[in-house]
Formats: C-alpha cells, structure tokens, sequence
C-alpha cells in the first residue's frame, strides 16, 4: 500500500541528487560527446518527444542555438511521422536528438525511424532507461538512470534530462561545464525555501485558472509547470510566452487567476510589465526572479549570479510542488493523474 503521492513527492524532493548523478557520469563522457558531434558535424538540429519530452525539446531547442548560432528546432513526434517534410529540411545534415522517459513511446521511435527513412543519418536519445527500443535505435545514449520513476507525471526525469541536454549544448558550444555542476546545490536550496510557501498557495483553492508566462527558453519551461497542473491536479491552465499574453489570452484574467511569471534577466522589464498588468486585473502574481522580486507579488527568488542558459531546471521544483500541493489539496492522488498512463503505446503500423 502507498499513501496519495507518495512517489510524486519523493521525486520532486530528490531531483538534485539525480541532477548530480547525471552530471557525473557525463562528465566522463564529455571527449566521446565531443566526438561524435565533430564526426556528424550537423548544420541543424531536430529535438523531439512527446508531452512533456515534447516540452523538453522546445526548452533544448532553444539553449542550444543561443549558445552555438545552430538552427534548432524542437516538434513533438507525431509531426515528425505525420508531416515529415514540414519539420525536416536536410535530414542528411540533421542531428535528431530524441528524449522520452521510457525510452518505449511508439511516436517517439516511430519518429526516429520516419527520420532515417527520409535520409537522416544521426540520432541521439537521451532517456532514463537506456536498454529500451529508442536506446537501441540510437547511435548516442545520454542516461539518467537515476531520475527513474514510479509516478505517471514526469519531476524529477524533467529536470534530469533537462540538465543532460543543457550539458550536451554547453559541451558542444565549448563552455565550461562548471556553471552546470552549481545546480544541484541551488535546486535543494529552493526546494526547502520554497516548500511551505508553495503548500500554502496550492491549497489556495479558490485559485482556478493558472496561467504561466515564459519567454525565450523559459517558454518550454512554462509549457511543462502547465502540464504538471493539469496531469496532477486537474486545473484549467495556460502557458504563454510572455508578451504574447496581452494579445488576446489577458481577457481571461479575474480574480480566481493565479500568473506566474517565469522571469528572464535578459527581458526582465519586459515580463514584469505584463506580469503587473495581470495584478491590476485582480490576478494572484507568483513571480519566479533571477533578478529582483516584483513589488505585490509572491517571490521566488532565483540565483543572481549563475548563467541565464543554466537557469531552466531551476524554475522547475517549486512549480512542481505547486502541483502536487494542489492535488493534495483537491484530494486527488498526484501518482495517478485520471485517464492518464505513464506511457502512450500506440500500433506501430498505425505510424509506420
Ligand atoms: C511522454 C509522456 C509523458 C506524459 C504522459 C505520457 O513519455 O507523454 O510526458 O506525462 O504520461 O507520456 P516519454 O516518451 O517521455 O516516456
């Protein structure tokens, strides 16, 4: 017998180890990285999954080509099996980057092989069970065995592979993997300086629309805290990136609002005038700062001194405590999101 959320919890309060352990063995994997980047030597690169893997990729897109100038793109798989030639323009030059949990999602490895059908010749796969069919399809293997799950949400595997692909991107673009080794520290700090406020503001019922705003790559980032709202607690929520919330979606803003700002320091002003336009409109701010905190609203501070490129992951665990603080609350059970499994296995035929 496990009590409700059990496993949910303890992934969320563990992901800094995880990150870690990534980290680690990466590390010693840095020269062969290198090497098979300089060997596939790609003119651009695809990153797809599916939810939040999906999501991932948007986040790893985006990292990727601020730091090498590399056209990257993130879609999810099933644009890549179903419109091939909308997402793909010179598969031979592409490095496909595939990331799933499982490793076992049939449109994820139905992608893979709609890419080499169309001449693609190098794919990689980052997955926290590295033995699996996509692992198998792949010519690099990025593990994060130790952000392995039970529950059907993905925390702590977000945040895992998160780190891996932001140590892939710097490897290649020849930083210093040394910002990404302050990451742990930083994300066990803000889970215990952040666990009771995010306790008392999920419980916060009456709060029922939640819209999350993120810019550049916090954008995924927002992507993802709207999808764990949804999976674990069943709560109509958005995400946006964050200029694009005036242009239609503010109309939605009330009293029962929650907008949480994943701010950037690069766009700072910019986000936090959206942000306080929502607060004018009776919305509840949950601002999340690299930079100062924003007068009205609750604060969650982010290091100031780290590299804006390393700062996804950590916008990650108080959001997700968020979540599962929520379905606590609702009296939902986190680990078991309804009509939901952890994995969506489809006919392969069906996609070949
Ligand atoms: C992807 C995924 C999850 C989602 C859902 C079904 O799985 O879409 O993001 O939470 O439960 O699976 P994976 O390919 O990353 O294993």
């Amino acid at each position: 017998m496990t009590s409700r959320g059990q496993h949910t919890f303890a992934e969320i309060m563990s992901q800094a180890t995880a990150w870690s352990a990534a980290l680690a063995e990466f590390q010693g994997r840095v020269e062969q990285v290198q090497a098979a980047w300089d060997d596939a030597a790609p003119t651009r690169v695809l990153f797809t999954g599916c939810g939040s893997t999906y999501y991932l990729s948007l986040i790893a897109a985006s990292i990727l080509q601020g730091l090498t100038g590399i056209p990257a793109r993130g879609v999810p798989a099933s644009e890549l099996v179903l419109f091939p030639h909308h997402v793909t323009a010179d598969p031979g030059r592409t490095l496909l980057v595939a990331i799933s949990r499982s490793g076992t999602t049939s449109e994820t490895i139905a992608a893979v092989s709609r890419f080499r059908q169309m001449g693609g010749r190098r794919v990689w796969c980052v997955t926290c069970y590295p033995d699996t069919p996509l692992a198998q399809e792949s010519d690099l293997v990025l593990p994060a065995e130790a952000a392995q799950e039970e529950s059907v949400a993905q925390t702590r595997s977000f945040s895992t592979m998160l780190v891996l692909v932001q140590a892939l991107a710097a490897t290649v673009a020849h930083e210093p993997l040394d910002a990404l080794l302050s990451l742990p520290p930083a994300g066990e700090a803000l889970l215990e300086a952040t666990a009771g406020e995010m306790e008392v503001l999920g419980n916060r019922l009456e709060l029922c629309r939640y819209f999350f705003l993120g810019s550049g790559p916090q954008y995924g980032v927002a992507c993802e805290a709207m999808l764990k709202l949804k999976e674990m607690s069943i709560t109509h929520s958005e995400a946006y990136h964050a200029l694009e919330f005036r242009h239609g979606p503010k109309a939605m803003v009330d009293g029962e609002t929650l907008a949480v700002g994943l701010l950037s320091r690069r766009a700072f002003d910019h986000e936090r005038a959206v942000l306080m336009e929502t607060g004018e409109m009776a919305a509840t701010i949950l601002a999340l700062s690299p930079a100062e905190p924003i007068a009205g609203a609750i604060n969650v501070q982010l290091p100031t001194a780290l590299p804006e490129w390393t700062l996804p992951p950590l916008y990650l665990p108080p959001l997700q405590l968020l979540a599962y603080h929520r379905a606590m609350a609702k009296g939902l059970d986190p680990d078991r999101p309804r009509h939901l499994e952890a994995v969506v296995v489809l006919d392969p035929d069906s996609l070949a």
